[in-house]
């Protein structure tokens, strides 16, 4: 094994140098947050063995059924979350209403996760994952919601954990994207992606890919039809752009990033906001992408620029290559 190797908690560490002030609230709320994505990557590993793969007789907030690993990931994220003493208030994708804190536990920070996206992928072993944002409480905030429905714009540090093929932990903050793999022998998540960057298309190493539900097709309004058709059947000596849909969104946001490409989940005629809701899934992985070089939209703007009004709000959403956003919200302009 590597002796010098980085893990993520000296990582950490190594950054909250960079602010002298810094009390080490945010360490200590990343050092919870990591246990519980630990203990949901073992949860995934052995859920056949531990019988965790199915329903577990309920539906979210969102009408989603609940799966038996959906009720775990989120208990975990809650109560390693709570117990850090760090956070003020969070939001979860699994419950309706925000979830305070007892006033001896609360801390500076507001969390906001899925705490396993794609729960339609886990009975067949497909890749899923667990998203987060993590804002500061606004000291003059006078309730809890208010604290919760703050935009992309004020998020301190977002990211997300991939259950497939081995498990990383992708984190952004302001000075950049780093990726780091969990060694299952030591339990540690170790630096192996510094300074992620997404290719630039067109070079070395960059794909072109779309990922969207192409099933859906028909209900897709205009500048959507429009953008795929001219993936599929480029004009002069370009190639067309392959196809490749997952239906975790963490997987694929994360092929995205690593190989370029762009993600897009459209309103449709049945779902006009799209499916994806903001705070947990949309704001987090836009977050990410743009602080790695590359863009996020709603169509019309940055999601980031989006102000949250209501906890499980959805909004359209596109991210990927630059000039392909910025093709895509030409074609809102054009189809308002
Ligand atoms: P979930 O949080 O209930 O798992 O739903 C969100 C998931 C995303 O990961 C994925 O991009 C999308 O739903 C897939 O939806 P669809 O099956 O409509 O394409
Ligand atoms: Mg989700």
């Amino acid at each position: 094994m590597d002796t010098e190797c980085v893990t993520v908690t000296s990582f950490v560490l190594e950054q909250k140098k960079k602010y002298p002030g810094a009390s080490g609230e945010l360490t200590i709320l990343l050092n919870a947050l990591l246990t519980a994505i630990k203990a949901c990557a073992a949860a995934v590993r052995k859920a056949g063995i531990a019988k965790l793969y199915g329903l577990a007789g309920s539906s979210n907030t969102t009408g989603d059924d609940q799966k038996k690993l959906d009720v775990l990931a989120n208990e975990l994220f809650i109560n390693m979350l709570k117990s850090s003493y760090t956070v003020y208030a969070m939001a979860s994708e699994e419950n309706e209403n925000l979830i305070e804190v007892e006033v001896p536990k609360q801390g500076k920070y507001v969390i906001c996760f899925d705490p396993l996206d794609g729960s339609s992928n886990i009975d067949c072993l497909v890749t899923i994952g667990s998203i987060f944002g993590i804002w500061k409480k606004p000291e003059n905030a006078k309730t809890p919601l208010e604290c919760i429905l703050q935009s992309g714009e004020n998020v301190r540090c977002a990211g997300y954990a991939v259950y497939g093929s081995a498990c990383m932990l992708v984190l952004a903050t302001k000075d950049g994207v780093n990726g780091f793999t969990l060694d299952p022998s030591i339990g540690e998540f170790i630096l192996t992606a510094p300074n992620m960057q997404m290719p630039q298309l067109g070079a070395k190493g960059s794909q072109r890919i779309y990922s969207i539900n192409e099933g859906y097709a028909r209900n897709w309004d205009k500048a959507t039809t429009e953008y795929v058709h001219a993936k599929k059947f480029p004009e002069g000596k370009d190639k067309p752009f392959a196809n490749r849909y997952v239906g975790s969104m963490v997987a694929d946001v994360h092929r995205t990033l690593l190989y370029g490409g762009v993600f897009m989940y459209p309103a449709t005629k049945e779902a006009k906001d799209g499916k994806i809701r903001l705070l947990y899934e949309s704001i987090p992985m836009s977050y990410v992408v743009e602080k790695a070089g590359g863009a996020s939209s709603n169509g019309q703007h940055s999601i980031l620029k989006i102000q949250p009004e209501k906890i499980h709000q959805r909004s359209p959403i596109f991210l990927g290559y630059k000039e392909e956003i910025e093709k895509i919200e030409k074609l809102y302009e054009k189809y308002p």
